[in-house]
C-alpha cells in the first residue's frame, strides 16, 4: 500500500486487486452535503436520469424499474440520502451511508453485512457525462440503491457482505474469487425473464454504451450462471466485459451462495483461472435470437 497524498488533499493508498489499480480513499462515512450541490451537479443526475431511464425501458429488469419507482427517484433534483433512507429502511433495512469514494473492501464487506450501503457523496462533472473510471453518486444511487428495495436481493447482497467478511479472513485469493462473484452479477449481472435476457448489474443500468451494447452487441458470451465458473473467470474494469452472466432468478442467486465458501476456494486455489472471454463446452450459452427471442445451447 502506498500512500500518495492526492491533490485534493485526501490520502489515496493504492490498492492492487484483480481491477488492478483500485483508488481506496478515507473509509470514513460522511454526511451528504445536499445543500452544497449546484445546479450543475442536479442537471448532471437529470441529464443522467432521464437518459438511463429511456434506455431501459425494454432493456433493464422488471424487478429494477419496479424498485427504481418505489424509490421514488425522480430527474428533478440529486435525491436526499435521509428521504431515501426513510423508504428503504422500511422495505427491507437497508440504509444508505455516504462515502469520499471507493473503500478498502473489508470496510465495504463490514458496511454491506450490515445492511449499509456505502454511496459516494459527490457526482461526475459534465465532461465525463458517459464514463468516469470510479463510482460516482450516479452509479451508486441510480445504480445499486433501487435493487436493495427487492427483498431477495437485498438478503444476497447481506449475505455478501458477511462472506466479504470470512473471505477477508481466509486470505487474498478467496477475495479475488469473491470479487469476480460481485462483479458478474452485482455489477454486471443478465437476468432471464419470460420475455427475454434482460439488465439488473449497477454497472451496466449506470452506463448508456453497455447498456446497450450487454444485450445487443455480437461481441460479447452470455452465459448461464454457475457459482465457480464465475468464480475462476477474470475481468476487465476498463472496457465492455467480454461475458456476461445470466441468472434465472435473484432466488437462484441467494441459493447458490447460501453454502460456506471456504471448500469451493480451497478446490479454486488449484485450479487456473479463465481469461474474460472464455468460452467452455460445459457452458450454457445464449444466442440472440430473432427479436425478442433468445434460445439457449441445444434448444431445438
Ligand atoms: N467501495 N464505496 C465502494 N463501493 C464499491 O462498490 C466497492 C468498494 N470497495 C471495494 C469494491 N467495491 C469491490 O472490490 C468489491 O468487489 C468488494
Ligand atoms: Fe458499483
Amino acid at each position: 500500500m502506498n500512500i500518495q497524498p492526492d491533490p485534493a488533499g485526501k490520502h489515496v493508498e493504492h490498492q492492487h486487486t484483480d481491477k488492478g489499480y483500485v483508488p481506496v480513499y478515507t473509509t470514513a462515512v460522511v454526511e451528504q452535503p445536499w445543500d452544497a450541490y449546484t445546479a450543475v451537479d442536479h442537471n448532471v443526475w437529470a441529464q443522467l436520469f432521464e437518459r438511463q431511464r429511456k434506455l431501459l425501458v425494454g432493456r433493464a429488469s422488471d424487478a429494477f424499474l419496479v424498485a427504481q419507482d418505489a424509490m421514488g427517484m425522480t430527474p428533478d433534483a440529486i435525491p436526499r440520502f435521509d428521504e431515501l433512507n426513510n423508504i428503504l429502511q422500511k422495505a427491507t433495512g437497508w440504509t444508505i451511508v455516504g462515502v469520499e469514494g471507493l473503500l478498502p473492501e473489508l470496510t465495504f464487506f463490514e458496511h454491506l453485512a450490515n445492511r449499509r450501503f456505502p454511496v459516494t457523496w459527490w457526482i461526475r462533472r459534465p465532461e465525463q457525462l458517459d464514463y468516469l473510471a470510479e463510482p460516482d453518486l450516479f452509479h451508486d444511487l441510480f445504480g445499486h440503491v433501487p435493487l436493495l428495495m427487492n427483498p431477495m436481493f437485498a438478503d444476497y447482497m447481506a449475505a455478501y457482505g458477511r462472506g466479504g467478511v470470512k473471505a477477508h479472513g481466509i486470505g487474498p485469493e478467496a477475495l479475488v474469487n469473491l470479487t469476480r462473484l460481485y462483479w458478474y452479477t452485482v455489477e454486471f449481472g443478465l437476468i432471464r425473464q419470460a420475455d427475454g435476457l434482460r439488465i439488473y448489474g449497477s454497472g451496466i443500468v449506470s452506463s448508456k454504451g453497455e447498456s446497450i451494447h450487454c444485450l445487443e452487441s455480437s461481441a460479447p458470451n452470455r452465459i448461464g450462471f454457475d457459482l465457480e465458473r464465475i468464480m475462476r473467470t477474470r475481468y476487465r474494469i476498463d472496457t465492455y466485459q467480454k461475458t456476461y452472466f445470466v441468472i434465472d432468478s435473484f432466488e437462484q442467486l441467494m441459493q447458490a451462495t447460501a453454502p460456506d465458501f471456504a471448500p469451493i476456494y480451497a478446490r479454486l486455489a488449484t485450479q487456473s483461472s479463465y481469461p474474460a472471454g472464455t468460452v467452455l463446452d460445459t457452458d450454457t450459452v445464449y444466442h440472440r435470437g430473432s427479436g425478442e427471442g433468445w434460445s439457449q445451447d441445444g434448444d431445438v
